[in-house]
């Protein structure tokens, strides 16, 4: 199918990542986007790649250990990417300091220019967590939404309160932005195949193993 058709039948996809400190959330986040139920995570070492089907939008998401010798990583995931889902532990006052740097560090590289930024408060269900608000105060996000297409859901990955409002909105927000391109003229018309994450494969990979066998 090509040409118009294409643009406006086939099926949408969309490259996001997952990222963030350690232990914020990001392995139960994607799977319980992908399964709708709690995994008993350990600390990820390397990377967990799934796809999420979510209003004819296929999100290829693609979480990456958090930890301080995987984070120098996370920059190869950059390109290609349409959205990067920063979460914070809204429970771990300690290190929000830590989380604003990371984060503010996404927002300088180069490839993150047009990416969409979604910052997720979560752990929500733990008293005393920082409500969505104090975490968009105290990681200065009005400053990031001055140049990126931004916003902050509270959530909990283990309640799933705040999930399929975060994916609404990006869903939305990508859908903008594609849509912008194909009246730039910018839009490549893929074809989706059945096993959509191999053409995510090719490009990371070699590079990743690369990275890892160094780490
Ligand atoms: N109460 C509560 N616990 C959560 C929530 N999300 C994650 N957790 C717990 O937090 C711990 C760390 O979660 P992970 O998903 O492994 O964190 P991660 O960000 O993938 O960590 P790394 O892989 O080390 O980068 C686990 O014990 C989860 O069960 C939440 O929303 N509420
Ligand atoms: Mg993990």
């Amino acid at each position: 199918m090509g040409g118009i058709f294409c643009k406006l039948f086939r099926k949408r996809q969309m490259r996001v990542l997952l990222n963030g400190l350690d232990a914020a959330g990001k392995t139960t986040i994607l799977y319980q986007l992908r399964l709708g139920e709690v995994v008993t995570t350990i600390p990820t070492i390397g990377f967990n790649v799934e796809t999420v089907e979510y209003k004819n939008v296929q999100l290829v998401t693609w979480d990456v250990g958090g930890r301080d010798k995987m984070r120098p990583l996370f920059r190869h995931y950059y390109p290609g990417t349409d959205a990067v889902v920063f979460v914070v532990d809204s429970n771990d006052k300690e290190r929000t300091e830590q989380a604003q740097k990371e984060l503010h560090a996404i927002i300088k590289e180069d490839s993150v220019k047009e990416v969409i930024i979604v910052i997720m408060a979560n752990k929500q269900d733990l008293p005393g967590s920082m409500t969505p608000e104090e975490v968009h105060e105290k990681l200065d996000v009005d400053s990031i939404c001055k140049t990126h297409t931004c916003k902050v859901f509270g959530t909990s990955a283990t309640t799933g309160e705040g999930l399929y409002d975060m994916l609404d909105w990006l869903v939305e927000a990508v859908n903008t932005k594609q849509a912008t391109a194909i009246l730039r003229g910018k839009d490549e018309c893929v074809t989706v195949e059945k096993d959509s994450k191999s053409s995510y494969f090719t490009t990371p990979l070699s590079y990743i193993k690369h990275m890892f066998s160094k780490v």
